[in-house]
């Protein structure tokens, strides 16, 4: 399990969610796992250079995956652009899932941020019937219109979860698939220290009831874990990064199988 930090700061400048990758690694560390930790060198006050450079350090790690996963902790929603851009280069048949309680599909700017990365992965050419989208529960039309003419599939605000593990497995197999978790799908009360709250969202025994039953599923290659704003987690005592590190460490451990 490749294990690679990406501290990338918000599109608006928030600095939150640029300490997130150190203190996940070390509350992972706790556990005294031995650890494949790297990172990309992110310059923060340069969107395009950092973009090049996160594009890069992805395509490097899948093209020498040879078997392994790989878990890309974030940072800004913005890493997922240019990761998922590099797994959809490398795929043919690559499958995304994301988590998450936004739709991320507003109209692109030049350079995707945390509110249009996932629009910009579909016009780069990722195909929208292999994607699905769970747990978006506030979207602007705009963004509803494009899940809806794209043909993407979305679950929102009533969670049948076996029926969406159901549909994300029966999809998902066979195919070279990619997680991207927003931690801000869970519920606030599990979840507080991230940079867009909302109300509403999953609980986290059905996060990872979704998540255990996504693990499983053979061809899973690499996930991502964004969003954690540490300056606001710190009011939580870091509630937030504990739960980050906690899907993460349910991932080492379907490795470990
Ligand atoms: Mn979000």
């Amino acid at each position: 399990m490749k294990l690679i930090k990406v501290p990338r700061v918000n599109a608006l400048g928030y600095e939150g969610p640029t300490g997130a990758p150190d203190l996940i690694v070390a509350e992972l560390e706790k556990n005294k796992l031995k650890l494949d930790v790297s990172s990309v060198d992110v310059d923060n006050s340069n969107v395009e250079a950092s973009e090049k450079a996160i594009y890069g350090g992805a395509s490097g790690i899948f093209a020498n995956l040879e078997g392994e996963r790989a878990v890309f902790v974030g940072g800004d929603h913005s890493i997922s652009y240019p990761i998922v851009k590099a797994f959809g280069e490398k795929f043919n048949d690559a499958f995304l899932i994301v988590f998450d309680a936004h739709a991320d599909c507003d109209y692109c700017a030049k350079e995707p941020t945390h509110e249009e990365w996932l629009r910009g992965v579909v016009e780069a050419g990722f195909k929208p019937e292999n994607i699905v989208l769970v747990g978006a529960r506030k979207m602007w039309d705009v963004e509803k219109k494009f899940l809806r003419e794209k043909g993407i599939k979305v679950f929102s605000e009533v969670y049948d979860i076996e029926a969406i593990g159901d549909y994300v497995t029966e999809n998902a197999m066979g195919k070279d698939v990619y997680v991207s978790i927003d931690v801000d799908v869970l519920d606030p009360a599990v979840a507080p220290g991230v940079s867009y709250a909302e109300p509403n969202g999953l609980s986290s025994r059905e996060l990872f009831y979704l998540l255990r039953r996504i693990f499983c599923i053979k061809s899973l290659r690499a996930i991502d874990v964004v969003e954690v704003d540490v300056v606001k987690d710190e009011k939580y005592d870091f509630r937030t990064v504990k739960v980050s590190a906690k899907i993460i460490d349910e991932f080492l451990g379907s490795e470990r199988k």
